[in-house]
């Protein structure tokens, strides 16, 4: 296998690439990043990435794409460790980590929802989806006390659920969640997770967000616009 360093291609706001870089983070590997502007992705990115989509890991001169198995990789060259050992409870993890991507789906439907009503049918979506992540928490993370990959596949989504809350806290998405929520303080509080993204995602990830949204047509009562005019 190559010993290359390895190089990570980027976009600053992405959550599927915090998963991997929460991973690379959290096992101490040196990598690099390259961001793109996924707006307007370079040929050089287009040519190497069949999905053209990040993140995406090279090593030398091989190209991993998708952050599950980007971080299965991370994960079996540096010994193990963030997967159960045994192999009923890792297939469990991994349909969980499935589970979190349908989720940030799930959320980024409801970010982008045109109208308040829209918004609050996605929140109920979200809202149920993370009622049955809860009867799975043993806490404080998913697997008790020691950080596994379901943590890297969610702590993303449970960050911008929370943002997202901030602009309209009618919402309540964690309802349902109490356990959610405490996985969700014990996640953040992490080192990983400072140098998991650049430093001002949060206030990037709104501006992102609120440009998104104002391209939509039909917009007038989407929490976004509310909050906006009330600025
Ligand atoms: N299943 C992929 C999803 C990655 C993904 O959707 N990335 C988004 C950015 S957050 C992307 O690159 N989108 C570009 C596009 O769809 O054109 C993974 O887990 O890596």
């Amino acid at each position: 296998m190559s010993d290359a360093r390895y190089q990570l291609i980027s976009f600053k706001l992405c959550p599927f690439v915090q998963r991997t870089t929460l991973t690379l983070q959290e096992k101490g590997v040196p990598y690099d990043v390259d961001y793109i502007d996924l707006a307007d992705k370079p040929q050089w990115f287009l040519d190497i990435s069949p999905l053209g989509k990040v993140p995406v890991l090279r090593v030398g001169d091989t190209v991993v794409f998708e952050s599950a198995v980007i971080n299965e990789f991370v994960e079996e060259t540096t010994g193990g460790g963030l997967h159960p050992a045994d192999p009923l409870a890792r297939a469990h993890n991994r349909s969980w980590i499935e589970f979190a991507s349908s989720l940030l789906f799930d959320s980024y439907s409801m970010y982008l929802a045109k109208s308040r009503e829209a918004t609050f049918d996605k929140a109920e979506v979200v809202r149920n989806k993370l009622a049955r992540f809860e009867e799975q928490i043993k806490g404080p993370l998913f697997n008790g006390e020691d950080f596994s990959l379901v943590d890297a596949a969610t702590a993303p989504l449970l960050q911008r659920l929370d943002w997202y809350q901030q602009i309209e806290p009618d919402l309540d998405l964690y309802r349902e969640s109490p356990k959610g929520l405490a996985w969700r303080d014990a996640l953040v509080k992490r080192p990983s997770f400072a140098q998991s993204t650049v430093p001002d995602i949060e206030e990037q990830w709104r501006v992102y967000m609120r440009k998104a949204v104002d391209r939509a047509p039909s917009t007038e009562q989407a929490p976004w616009l509310a909050r906006q005019a009330q600025a």
